[in-house]
């Protein structure tokens, strides 16, 4: 082939390339698998390695590239990026709305465009005739850092602008960040590599970002998103005069904007957008800290002006915040059903996520090892929605002399037991087992739960005075109390006493799966209940199953066929069990399921990427229910894959092997089918 020809083939690959990209991380709507974008890629890097000499700044082949020579020099922003000021109420956001409208001395409802405010890294990208040519991180707004090398390193940061419309200097403004699973992904790989796991998405970024090597900037998981437009040049009037439209405009030149934004009439609107987006927070794939208001209008914001560092016209409302210092009083280790000895930290109260915490877990010793924590240190606390409250890390020079070391127990706090941690494992237990008055606590909390036995008005409170008194051993017991006996507990009366010994009766007729769940066999939830109960369909077939058998069922692999194995050979479970058949528990029997009724019987199916219309534990449910083993991972022996959006690695791999792959709408005509 001669240079011309090469010189096309390139130009074809790099645009096709740009995009597969574009679709991806812009428009949110890939059109090829994430097989052919790597195929093609190969295909131009062999292409490139032959022809170095077409080798352009622009090609995608050329964001891991490039020295870090001119790494952290100085950078003189010409249009100052400014801070904004914080609301931390709707008050105070209605305070900045009206202060906006004395200003400008008109009474009028306001356009404001609504950001989410990620937590992450502002940064300013320069595009040149379309070319990106610079990259600076915020710095104190006058004065940043270069940082082009490890911004071009970013997956969904064009190297060139798309179209032809665009100012021939554009400044693009926005937040560099780390996805919440691809934190939790780095932090697993730097744990494993026995390195430093970052605090929290913010630090990873930021630390990301900041690496001499553009290598390890590029093998982290960052992404961008812009948020507005700082120095433009020529064809100024390109660009909208609302600064909703100008992101819209964004987008089509190839920059990525976040989804969520939206745009509010007055403060009412801008209060409820708030809310929304609270609410969301959690589901949301990045860290937020709150939202981002901005008159909308571009000449209103500039007849606003601006006051010492900040836009008259942009206010953050803040969420509270997650993370907060506090005293680590006093550490407890508490016994769970299975035996698993938890460390709590007691904390001195402090205000976080918005409520007031107390305790905070340490989850394990390794754990507490990791953090390097003591009695009497000032820890960081981070309590996210309804996660538990987490210690994140230590303030090691606040660190006071008399700061105590932590001594793990090696027998049980409640029973005296021996505590075994077995190789590999990160969770120490309590060898007691129901002899254990925590674990036969929690394991009679976890009987009466609501997917157990399911027993209205018998709560943990409750059964923790039972057990307390004496009143119950184990779960039988519950249905041996009168109706004195409960009234005598505190907070019940007559009425609820006699409603609660109602219930217990009605609880006695229940299903098989909800019995060997109420049971609490090692790693048994709802779903390998279900499973081992419509395998075995009865619970003397159960019993009697070898390790071998139960590995047969659906979900049950050695780990589980031992534990399950284990239990009905243990005499005191056994007696639990008669016990409870004793005063009377029943099930309808289960009927083995004929053939028609089973049609996919044999056939394993793996799901994988977002499913719209359903969520894969329901869609895994439907499966099972027709006969069909529901897998985690692909194999030869997988029948068939069910990709959803954004499918990976193993929509390739299944490829790779021939697996038949199904749509969304080809698993939805399955069900149909069968129903
Ligand atoms: O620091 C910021 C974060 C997010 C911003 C910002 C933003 O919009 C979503 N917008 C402006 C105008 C400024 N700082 C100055």
């Amino acid at each position: 082939m001669n240079n011309p020809d090469v010189a096309k083939q390139l130009d074809v690959l790099r645009s096709q390339l740009n995009d597969y990209n574009y679709q991806y991380y812009v428009l949110d709507d890939p059109s090829v698998p994430d097989a052919e974008y790597d195929r093609l890629m190969r295909e131009l890097e062999a292409l490139e390695e032959k022809h170095p000499e077409l080798i352009s700044h622009d090609s995608p082949t050329q964001k891991v590239s490039g020295q870090a020579s001119d790494a952290f020099t100085p950078v003189q922003h010409e249009v100052p990026m400014l801070s904004l000021d914080n609301a931390f109420a709707d008050e105070e956001f209605s305070a900045f709305d009206k202060r906006i409208q004395d200003r400008l001395k008109r009474s009028w409802t306001v356009e404001y465009s609504c950001e989410p405010k990620l937590d992450g890294l502002a940064v300013s990208i320069l595009y040149e005739q379309g070319l990106l040519v610079r990259a600076a991180t915020r710095g104190d707004g006058q004065v940043g850092e270069n940082i082009t090398n490890n911004v071009k390193t970013i997956a969904n940061v064009p190297l060139r602008l798309r179209g032809n419309n665009y100012p021939q200097r554009l400044e693009v403004r926005g937040e560099v960040f780390m996805p919440k699973q691809g934190f939790e992904k780095l932090n697993e790989q730097q744990k494993a590599a026995d390195k430093k796991v970052f605090v929290n998405p913010r630090n990873a970024a930021a630390g990301s970002l900041r690496q001499l090597d553009p290598k390890i900037t590029a093998s982290r998981p960052l992404l961008f998103y812009a948020y507005s437009v700082g120095l433009v040049e020529g064809e100024v009037e390109a660009l909208a005069n609302r600064h909703s439209e100008r992101l819209q405009q964004l987008t089509i030149w190839g920059l990525p904007v976040c989804k969520e934004i939206d745009t509010a009439l007055g403060a009412q609107q801008c209060h409820d957008y708030f809310a929304k987006i609270g609410q969301q927070r959690d589901d949301l794939s990045y860290e937020i800290d709150g939202v981002v208001f901005k008159v909308n209008d571009i000449e209103v914001q500039k007849e606003l002006g601006f006051v010492a560092r900040a836009p008259r016209w942009a206010i953050a409302q803040k969420f509270p915040a997650q993370e907060q210092m506090t005293k680590l009083l006093e550490v407890e280790f508490q016994v769970g059903r299975t035996g698993a000895i938890t460390p709590v930290a007691r904390l001195d109260p402090v205000f976080v996520g918005g409520v007031t915490v107390s305790n905070a877990t340490l989850h394990n010793q390794d754990e507490i090892h990791r953090l390097g924590v003591k009695k009497g240190d000032t820890v960081v606390i981070r309590r996210a929605g309804d996660v538990i409250p987490q210690v994140v890390s230590v303030v090691s020079h606040l660190r006071p002399e008399d700061a105590e070391n932590i001594v793990f127990p090696e027998h049980c706090p409640v029973c005296e037991s021996n505590i075994e941690k077995l190789e590999g494992e990160a969770v120490a237990r309590c060898t007691g087992g129901l002899f254990c008055g925590a674990q036969r606590k929690e394991a009679m909390k976890h009987f009466a739960s609501r997917k157990a036995l399911d027993v209205d008005g018998l709560g943990d409170k409750l059964v923790e005075q039972l057990v307390d008194q004496k009143l119950v051993k184990g779960p039988a017991d519950f249905f041996k109390l009168d109706v004195a006996q409960l009234a005598n507990m505190e907070r019940m009366g007559e009425k609820s006493a006699s409603n609660l010994v109602n219930a217990l009766i009605t609880a006695k007729t229940t299903t098989l799966p909800k019995f060997l769940y109420s049971l609490g066999i090692r790693e048994v939830g709802e779903t390998t209940a279900a499973n081992l109960a419509n395998h075995f369909l009865n619970l003397e077939a159960l019993k009697e199953a070898s390790l071998e058998q139960l590995q047969e069922v659906n979900d049950v692999g050695v780990i589980v066929a031992q534990h399950v194995f284990h239990f009905f050979r243990e005499q005191h479970n056994l007696e639990v069990i008669n016990d409870l058949l004793d005063v009377g528990l029943n099930w309808p029997s289960i009927e083995a399921k004929s053939e028609d009724q089973q049609p996919l019987n044999g056939q394993t199916f793996v799901l994988t990427g977002t499913l719209q219309t359903m969520d894969r534990n329901q869609a895994k449910a439907q499966l099972q229910g027709l006969g069909a083993k529901v897998s985690g991972s692909i194999s030869a022996k997988t029948h068939f894959l069910v990709a959803g959006e954004k499918a990976g690695s193993k929509l390739t791999k299944a490829q790779d092997l021939g697996v038949e792959v199904l749509t969304e709408e080809e698993l939805i005509h399955l069900f149909t089918q069968y129903s």
